[in-house]
């Protein structure tokens, strides 16, 4: 959707991106914003109207991705940098390679979506929390299909015990009157992106808020309630409220890179407790001392919970680590193992 000469403050412009522009570029740039990502061209909008940028390779090198601002020339359109953003979600490409892929740019709110069927997973909503504590946006935990489900309130209150205070709503995603809860986080010149498993509803979502068909959403396969990747493209949409939504294709897995604050604070009831641990590198095993697993023989803390948290920390660190420091880190655990063998040898006088 365009709109020409759309007003800065409502494509998301903040203070934030004007302290960001030097003298000479307030007289020679306008500001633009990346309302869609084609494989060719991006989409923009900002004070000169509507346009395509063609991706070039000085243009492809600037890493936008949408929610972006860019500064265009004021004469030939050409984009001359890319603003700091106030927020990034991104994560590693699915495949084998090491590709990071960026979602979106400076949103304010993430809706979390999930369905009340077998889409439902804790580990899964703990995974998506932590990106959105990493980049300091507020999580909305968002979960559809509740008119296809006898007890959402049990899928509700098994979410909102993730995190004090987050928010989760139980919605048919088709009815208008069931989102009133989310249009709150949908205000002027707010952003918001979808994210979640292929076909849990977030292009219904997109549709019933902004009251149009603009995204095709498609029936799940019986058999798995899965979906089908019905969404491929990344866009904001208007909103009537004046915010923009980000419909994301579905992610079938989100790999974590660069999170580990974020997953330190959707697990900061586990943090809390290794920091009592008498030893600061304690592993949690048979040390002596060990406050994470007296809470876990109390009762206070459930190992699965651990469990998890060990997971996420362990797959963010390898996403996040270059092949140098992985390189690195086996080297010295090589030498540490030949240590160990050495020293082992040498006791028993081999
Ligand atoms: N009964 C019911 N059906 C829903 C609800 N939300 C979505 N659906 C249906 O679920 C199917 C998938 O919805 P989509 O909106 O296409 O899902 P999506 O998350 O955008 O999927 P991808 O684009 O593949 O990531 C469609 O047939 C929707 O009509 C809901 O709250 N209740
Ligand atoms: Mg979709
Ligand atoms: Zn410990």
């Amino acid at each position: 959707m365009h709109l020409a000469k759309q007003g800065l403050d409502d494509l998301g412009w903040s203070p934030f991106f004007q302290s960001q522009l030097d003298v000479a570029e307030l007289g020679t740039c306008d500001p633009a914003r990346v309302m869609a990502v084609h494989r060719g061209a991006l989409e923009v909008d900002g004070p000169a109207g509507a346009m395509t940028v063609a991706v070039t390779a000085g243009v492809r090198g600037l890493g936008a991705t949408v929610g972006d601002w860019l500064l265009l020339h004021r004469t030939d359109g050409r984009p001359t940098r890319l603003l700091d953003r106030k927020s990034l979600f991104k994560r590693r490409a699915a495949g084998t390679g090491r590709d990071v892929q960026l979602i979106a740019a400076n949103t304010d709110t993430l809706f979390i979506v999930s369905s009340c069927n077998q889409d439902f997973n804790i580990a899964r909503l703990e995974r998506y929390l932590a990106l959105a504590r990493e980049a300091e946006v507020m999580p909305v935990v968002v979960l559809t299909k509740a008119d296809d489900c006898d007890a959402p309130h049990d899928y509700r209150r098994q979410a909102e015990r993730l995190m004090p205070g987050l928010m989760v709503e139980a919605v048919d995603a088709r009815d208008a009157t069931e989102l009133r809860g989310l249009t709150a986080w949908c205000g002027p010149g707010q952003t918001v992106a979808l994210v979640g498993s292929s076909g849990v509803g977030k292009s219904t979502l997109v549709n019933t808020l902004t009251g149009t068909t603009a995204q095709s959403t498609a029936a799940a396969r019986a058999d798995d309630d899965r979906g089908r990747h019905t969404t491929t493209g990344r866009a904001l949409f208007r909103l009537p409220a004046g915010g923009w939504l980000v419909d994301t294709p579905g992610m079938r897995a989100l790999q974590l890179v660069d999170v580990e604050d974020g997953i330190d604070a959707v697990f900061d009831d586990v943090t809390a407790l290794a920091a009592q641990c008498r030893f600061s590198d304690c592993q949690h095993g048979d040390e002596p001392g060990c406050a994470i697993r007296a809470a876990i023989d109390a009762g206070a803390l459930s190992p699965h919970r651990l469990q998890r948290y060990r997971k996420l920390a362990n797959e963010a660190r390898y996403n996040s680590e270059s092949l140098a420091e992985r390189r690195a880190r086996y080297r010295d655990f090589g030498r540490m193992v030949s240590r160990v063998v050495r020293d082992k040898q040498r006791l028993r006088g081999e």
